[in-house]
């Protein structure tokens, strides 16, 4: 999805010229959109927007996209958003000595579309499995004042607005282990049908890796560190397993440097606390 240009207000991005990816280490969607310039082999430049520093809250970010969400593709001083959206225009649109990462039939291209749009649906769901359980919500609350600051800069947008409440409440109550057992219930869900999928063949569509891994990947990645009992979903866990001897995917399932240990650490605690997410959901 492209920004329009009256709400671009960082105009120096209209100069930009090749593949711009404004990201953040840890972030779940920018890690999709890496995974495929890394797999296409397309040259990128880099502009990292540190979400743990409320970089994506300043009038320079929000003026390039008024959602303040990461990442954002600018290519050819054209701004894109939404990662599934930016994966399948880098696919389409950018020249790799690659194949293509979407089979071009209609019938798959509307298969593709219908589970890239389910995984889509879950973000909140990542969010409050990502913020529940995999960093203490003392360390990544947004404090009133950085919501203030959200609020108002950038041109209005609803669902900056409708990231603003979500972090509000976080911000008051955390992730309750109800909310907590929900997201991962709607994960099994969606990880049942990728698994009904691999019991027929080999990748989630077509005859070979697709659009498709590179999205799913991140979400069962992230589910496996919160603790989530892959093993009910064997065949979706060995293709995960089988997905991350690949490069770019290793890359980012070892994940930054200073997180990655981290989010090591704290697993660890909420272990021997027995308060990971796989407690939660037996608990039950
Ligand atoms: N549907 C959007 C979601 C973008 C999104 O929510 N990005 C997160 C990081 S994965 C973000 O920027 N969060 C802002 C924050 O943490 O305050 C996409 O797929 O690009």
């Amino acid at each position: 999805m492209q920004i329009a240009d009256d709400q671009i207000r960082t105009s120096e991005v209209r100069n930009w010229k090749g593949i711009h990816l404004l990201h953040f280490s840890d972030s779940s969607c920018s890690q999709k959109v890496r995974i495929l310039l890394r797999e296409k082999q397309i040259p990128w430049e880099s502009h990292p927007v540190d979400l743990a520093r409320q970089k994506h809250v300043t009038p320079w970010f929000l003026g390039i996209n008024p959602r303040g969400v990461v990442p954002v593709l600018v290519h050819d001083g054209v701004v894109h958003v939404e990662s599934n959206d930016i994966l399948e225009y880098l696919d389409d649109h950018v020249p790799s000595p690659a194949e293509p990462y979407l089979p071009q039939t209609d019938h798959e291209r509307s298969v593709a579309r219908e589970s890239l749009d389910l995984e889509d649906s879950l973000h909140m769901e990542l969010r409050t499995i990502t913020m529940g359980f995999l960093f203490p919500a003392s360390l990544v609350a947004k404090s009133p004042k950085t919501l203030e600051r959200y609020a108002n800069q950038g041109a209005p947008d609803p669902k900056r607005d409708k990231e603003i409440a979500w972090w509000r409440r976080f911000a008051e109550i955390g992730i309750p282990d109800d909310e907590g057992r929900a997201a991962a219930e709607a994960f099994g869900g969606a990880f049942a049908r990728l698994d009904a999928r691999l019991a027929e063949a080999p990748w989630l569509l077509g005859d070979r890796i697709s659009l498709l891994e590179i999205a799913w990947f991140i979400s069962v990645h992230r589910l496996d560190l919160a603790g989530y009992p892959l093993e009910r979903h064997p065949r979706l866990g060995a293709h995960y397993e089988m997905l991350r001897t690949r490069p770019a995917f290793a890359a980012e399932a070892a994940g930054a440097f200073v997180t990655g240990s981290f989010i090591r650490a704290y697993r660890a605690y909420r272990r021997l606390r027995r308060t990971t997410l796989r407690d939660v959901m037996v608990a039950a």
